[in-house]
């Protein structure tokens, strides 16, 4: 079915969560409903409040606006507007805006009778924002651990975090997030460049079809996954990659308060190492071990 009178004939009424009929209509190609409402309303307002604390600041080079959280001090409480307060509605208005959208994403599906995929997805991107700027600064006690809105000063915020923990690539949740997003981009290099080399064949013959996919990789490696397959392996890889990313940001702090290098010294301090007490041998050269030989030079086993 052609696009246009496909649209003419899902584009009909129903499916709304809230505000029945109300919202119910598009704007041109664009979906409106209760949250597509609520969805502009928070990214308006949040958008002219990171530029009014700018022009507050005298700063009006988008390049470095810097809207910041409100000092450790103010713990949990409320700031004064230019001191993290204006943060604070932003990250309010952000997150209202996300969850908006996650929404409406939601009631177009069930316009459409589809599946929620795509929300549940994205509530995974909400979710890792949501750790960063409410759930890890909730843990930690402050509104001041979350990172401040601007384009250097967030980058200054992660590189100060990180450090912070020594050495960030040592903690063993960002290592597995890390390594989910290079597998993601594997994956979708993988499937975008079958699709695109079995729909770019050799001029003048016909385009190849899902069983020379297939068997392209039934040839190299003995194994295809399927055309549905790939798509379930690159939604968990990318929805993992995201999900290890929260938690590898939020056990910083809460769970894991001192560097990161350090927390592998659980693998040393495994009960199955041999014991290292020295000893000393007839002519007096250290030795190494609990052998018995050893034990009667230093007067028993230590
Ligand atoms: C595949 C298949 C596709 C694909 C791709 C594969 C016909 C069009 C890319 C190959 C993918 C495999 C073997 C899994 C890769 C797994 C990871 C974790 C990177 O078999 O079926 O459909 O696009």
């Amino acid at each position: 079915m052609a696009l246009l009178s496909f649209e003419k004939k899902y584009r009909v009424r129903g499916g709304t969560l809230v505000g029945g009929d109300l919202f119910d209509f598009w704007v041109g190609p664009f979906y409106v409903g209760f949250f597509g409402v609520t969805t502009a309303f928070f990214a308006l307002l949040g958008t002219i409040l990171i530029f009014w604390g700018a022009a507050m600041e005298g700063n009006f080079n988008p390049w470095t606006i810097n809207i910041a959280p409100p000092d450790l001090s103010y713990g949990l409480g409320f700031a004064p507007l230019l001191e993290g307060g204006l943060w604070q509605i932003i990250t309010f208005c952000a997150t209202g805006a996300f969850i908006s959208w996650a929404l409406r994403e939601v009631e177009i599906c069930r316009k459409l009778g589809m599946g929620y995929h795509v929300p549940f997805a994205f509530s995974f991107a909400i979710l890792a924002y949501v750790t960063l700027v409410i759930i890890r600064p909730l843990l930690m006690g402050a509104w001041g651990h979350g990172f401040p809105y601007g384009i250097f000063s967030h980058l200054d915020w992660v590189s100060n975090v990180g450090y912070s923990y020594l050495h960030f690539h040592y903690n063993p949740a960002h290592m597995i997030a890390v390594s989910l997003f290079f597998a993601t981009t594997f994956a979708l290099a993988l499937h975008g460049g079958l699709i695109l080399s079995a729909a770019n064949p050799e001029k003048g013959t016909l385009m190849k079809t899902p069983d020379h996919e297939d068997s392209f990789f039934r040839d190299f490696i003995g194994y295809s996954i399927g055309t549905l397959g790939i798509h379930r392996v690159g939604m968990l890889l990318a929805i993992a990659a995201v999900f290890w990313s929260a938690v590898c940001i939020v056990i910083s702090g809460p769970v894991w308060t001192s560097g990161w290098p350090e927390w592998w010294n659980w693998w040393l301090d495994l009960p199955i190492w041999p014991d290292q007490g020295v000893a000393y041998d007839t002519t007096g050269m250290a030795t190494y071990g609990t052998e018995a030989g050893y034990a009667d030079v230093t007067g028993g086993t230590e």
